[in-house]
C-alpha cells in the first residue's frame, strides 16, 4: 500500500471512529413530544373577550348580565388571526368561557352563549370563525375554559364536572386541533348560580377529579398540551405572577405531587421529578379585558422588550393578551404596539455575529466532529455541542477575526435529553483581556441576555456547572438598537410633578398642555409645582443619537395638598397620598373588617369617583370588596358605591370606581374584606376623580 492510500486508509478510520461516538444518555426528567413542540411555538396570543367587554368588568358574575348585551356588530376573526400573524405569533388562546359561564360557541349544554345574543341573530360560532381564520393564517387553536363558573346552577356540586366535560368533548371534537387547553385557578366563591346568588367554596385539589378530566382530554386530542393553575399537574405551569416575567433561574421541572408555592412557579425546582416548563401570561395593557380608559395605557416598547427577554428570553413561552374591544376587534393602539414591538425583535435577531465565525471548545465528546463546537453555530436544532461523560463544565470560545460590537447573547439547551446547565459566564476579549459580561445560572430551551454594547474580538461562554456534561445547541451573539425609555412622572401629595427618566444620559422634555412634547419644548430639571387638575407629557431624549423615547403621560385630579387622614396619628399613613407607588401603609392590626379610611379633602369637591392603588410589595392588605361613601360634615354619610375588585390579587392594579356626581367634602373607604380573607387593608395609594 502506498503511503497516499495509507494516508486514506487511517483518516477513513479516524472518521468512522470519530462519528461512532455515542450520544449521551438523557439526563433527569425530559419533555414529551407535546412539550417540546409546545415550547418551540415561542410566542402566542391570548384573546379575552366576553360579555365583560360590555360591562366594562372583569370578572363577570353570570346571570345578571343578558346575553342581549353581547353585540360586537364588527367581530373579525380573520382581522385577529392576521394581526397575531403579523405580529410573529404562532397560535391564538380564546376565552371560549370565562368565569361569567357565558359561552363563545354555540353549546349544546347552556343557554348562556351567544345563541342568545344579537349577534349574528344568535345563529353564529366565534370559535368556528376563529378556527376558520387560523387554519388560513397558519396559527395554532387554543381554548381557555374556566373551571370556575358564576352562573351554572350546579357549580360546586357533581353535576357540573359533567358539565364541564361535556363542554370540553365539544371543543375538543368539533373545531379541529387545539394545542392547548387552559385551566384558571381562579375560585372568588361568590356568583349568582342560577338566581342562589351566593357563595361557593370549593376543594380545589378534589372537586374537579382532574385526572379524569385530562384522561379524556387526551384521548381526544393526542397532541395536546394542559395549562392548569388549580389542580393536578398539567403539562404546563403558571409563572405565579401576571406582570409577564418568570425568574432568571427557571428550571423546567417541578414535582410530580404536592403544593405548589410561589416560589417554584417562579423559578421550578432544580431536581424536580417532572418536567413541567413555564409560560409567562400578561396583557398588553394593564386589564385582560377590554375597557376604553385603557385605550392609552398600552404597553410602551420599553415595557413589552422587558417581557420579551423576562419570558422567552428565560426559558418561557410568551402568551401576550390581547383584549378585543366592543367592535369585536383587536384594538388599533394594542396592534401598533406589538408590531412594534416584533419589529425590534426582528431587527435585533437579523445578524448573528457568531454565525460563520471561528468557534472552539475546551473539551468535545469523543473527540467527535459529531459534537464539535461549531455545532452551536450551524443552524441546525437536532445538532449540538457536547463533552465527554465526566467532564460537566466546559467553554466555548467565537473569534469574530475583528473587534465586533454586541450587546446581546443568546443560547439554547438541546432539552430533548434533559435540562442540565447550572451556572455559567459570558466573557469578552477587549484591547486583549478578558472582561466578565455575565454570570448566570440556568439555560433550558433558551436564554438571552441583555448588556451595555461592547467592542471586543472574542466571546468566551463557560458553562461552570452542570447536572451532567452541557448540550448546547445554539448560541447567538447579536447587536440591539438603542431604544429609550420612557420617563416615569409622579406628583407627590404637596402638588410637585418629578419627572424621572431611566438612565443617566438621558435628557427630558415636557408639557403640561396637553401638547406633544419634543427637544424644543420644557425641559425638565427640577420639581414642578402644580395646582389643580393636570396632564404632564413627557420623553426620554438622548442627544448624541438624536433618539426619543415614546411618550410617558399621566393625568392627575385636584391637588391632595390640604387632605388629611382622619382620626390617624401616624405620619406614616401619609404613604398612601404620597405619590410613590411603592410606599404604603397598612390600617392598625388590632381592627376588624370592615376597616374604615376616613379622608378630609380639604375643600368641597365635585366627586365623581375614586382609585385605589393595592400594596405593591407582597400580597397581605390587598382589599376585594369595599364601600364608599361621601359626607358633607363628617357625620352624615351616603353610599356612592360598592362592589367588587375582580382578579386584584394576580394583577394588583389602580382600581377605578365612577358614581353619579356628588358635593362632598368627606370620603370613607370601608374595606369589607381582602384576598386573604384576614383583617388586613392596606393602601399603596387613594385618590379621587372630580367631575
Ligand atoms: C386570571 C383570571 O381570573 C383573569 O380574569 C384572567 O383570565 C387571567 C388570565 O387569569 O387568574
Amino acid at each position: 500500500m502506498n503511503k497516499y492510500l495509507l494516508g486514506l486508509f487511517f483518516s477513513g478510520l479516524f472518521f468512522f471512529a470519530c462519528n461512532r461516538v455515542e450520544a449521551p444518555d438523557a439526563f433527569g426528567p425530559i419533555p414529551s413530544d407535546n412539550q417540546l413542540r409546545w415550547q418551540e411555538m415561542e410566542y402566542y396570543a391570548f384573546l379575552h373577550f366576553s360579555t365583560n367587554t360590555f360591562t366594562d368588568e372583569e370578572w363577570g358574575f353570570g346571570w345578571d348580565t343578558d346575553a342581549q348585551l353581547f353585540n360586537p356588530a364588527e367581530l373579525d376573526c380573520r382581522q385577529w388571526a392576521r394581526v397575531c400573524k403579523e405580529v410573529g405569533m404562532n397560535g391564538i388562546i380564546l376565552t371560549v368561557k370565562h368565569h361569567s359561564g357565558f359561552c363563545l360557541w354555540p353549546s349544546k349544554y347552556t343557554e348562556y352563549s351567544i345563541k342568545n345574543s344579537p349577534w349574528r341573530d344568535g345563529k353564529g360560532d366565534i370559535l368556528r370563525e376563529l378556527a376558520d381564520a387560523c387554519k388560513e393564517y397558519g396559527l395554532r387553536l387554543g381554548v381557555y375554559l374556566s373551571p370556575w363558573d358564576r352562573n351554572y346552577p350546579e357549580y360546586g356540586r357533581p353535576e357540573y364536572i359533567t358539565y364541564f366535560r361535556n363542554q370540553l368533548r365539544e371543543l375538543l371534537t368539533e373545531y379541529g386541533d387545539i394545542f392547548e387547553v387552559w385551566f384558571d385557578g381562579a375560585n372568588g366563591g361568590s356568583g349568582y348560580y342560577g338566581g342562589a346568588n351566593e357563595t361557593r367554596r370549593i376543594d380545589r385539589t378534589t372537586y374537579y377529579d382532574w385526572l379524569n378530566t385530562y384522561r379524556l382530554i387526551r384521548e381526544l386530542q393526542p397532541e395536546i398540551v394542559i395549562w392548569n393553575d388549580g389542580g393536578d399537574r398539567g403539562d404546563l405551569r403558571w409563572v405565579g405572577t401576571e406582570s409577564g416575567y418568570v425568574g432568571e433561574t427557571n428550571w423546567s421541572l417541578l414535582y410530580a405531587t404536592g403544593n405548589v408555592p410561589e416560589q417554584m412557579l417562579r423559578y421550578g425546582v432544580e431536581d424536580g421529578d417532572v418536567w413541567c416548563p413555564g409560560e409567562v401570561n400578561t396583557s398588553i395593557r394593564p386589564g385582560w379585558f377590554y375597557h376604553t380608559s385603557e385605550d392609552n395605557r398600552v404597553k410602551s416598547l420599553p415595557q413589552l422588550l422587558d417581557i420579551y427577554y423576562h419570558s422567552f428570553g428565560r426559558n418561557g413561552t410568551l402568551l401576550l393578551n390581547f383584549p378585543v374591544d366592543r367592535r369585536g376587534l383587536i384594538h388599533e393602539n394594542d396592534e401598533k404596539a406589538a408590531k412594534e414591538l416584533y419589529r425590534t425583535v426582528q431587527e435585533t435577531f437579523a445578524v448573528d455575529l457568531a454565525h460563520q465565525t471561528k468557534v472552539t471548545a475546551t473539551n468535545v465528546r469523543g473527540n467527535s466532529k459529531k459534537f464539535a463546537a461549531n455545532k452551536v453555530i450551524d443552524g441546525n436544532k437536532d445538532t449540538y455541542w457536547t463533552t465527554d461523560d465526566d467532564v460537566k463544565t466546559g467553554a466555548i470560545t467565537i473569534d469574530f477575526g475583528q473587534p465586533t460590537t454586541f450587546n446581546r447573547f443568546m443560547a439554547q439547551e438541546y432539552i430533548r435529553l434533559g435540562q442540565r446547565v447550572k451556572a455559567f459566564t459570558v466573557e469578552a476579549l477587549v484591547d486583549g483581556e478578558w472582561k466578565q459580561l455575565a454570570k448566570e445560572t440556568t439555560i433550558g430551551y433558551k436564554r438571552i441576555l441583555r448588556f451595555p454594547a461592547v467592542t471586543a474580538t472574542q466571546l468566551r461562554f463557560t458553562v461552570t456547572d452542570s447536572k451532567a456534561g452541557p448540550l448546547i445547541t445554539k448560541t447567538g451573539v447579536y447587536l440591539a438598537p438603542q431604544v429609550l425609555t420612557p420617563p416615569v412622572i409622579v406628583r407627590n401629595k404637596a402638588g410637585e410633578i418629578s419627572i424621572i427618566p431611566a438612565d443617566t444620559e438621558s435628557e427630558v422634555y415636557f408639557t403640561l398642555d396637553g401638547s406633544q412634547p419634543t427637544p424644543r419644548s420644557g425641559r425638565y430639571t427640577a420639581p414642578v409645582p402644580t395646582e389643580g387638575k393636570v396632564e404632564v407629557q413627557a420623553i426620554a431624549y438622548e442627544p448624541v443619537s438624536k433618539k426619543s423615547s415614546t411618550l410617558s403621560r399621566e393625568k392627575f385630579d385636584v391637588s391632595r395638598k390640604n387632605w388629611t387622614i382622619a382620626g390617624i396619628d401616624d405620619e406614616r399613613a401619609y404613604a398612601i397620598l404620597d405619590g410613590n407607588q411603592n410606599t404604603s401603609w397598612s390600617q392598625n392590626r388590632n381592627l376588624k373588617m370592615p376597616i374604615d379610611l376616613v379622608i378630609d379633602l380639604g375643600k368641597t369637591e365635585n366627586l365623581a369617583g375614586f382609585r385605589y392603588l393595592p400594596p405593591q410589595r407582597g400580597t397581605n392588605g390587598i382589599i376585594t370588596h369595599y364601600r364608599f361613601y361621601v359626607s358633607k360634615d363628617n357625620k352624615q354619610w351616603t353610599l356612592v358605591s360598592e362592589g367588587e375588585f375582580a382578579n386584584i390579587q394576580n394583577n394588583p392594579l389602580w382600581q377605578m370606581n365612577n358614581f353619579a356626581p356628588v358635593e362632598a367634602r368627606y370620603i370613607k373607604f370601608s374595606a369589607l374584606k381582602n384576598t386573604r380573607d384576614n383583617d388586613a387593608a392596606g393602601y399603596a395609594e387613594f385618590d379621587v376623580i372630580t367631575n
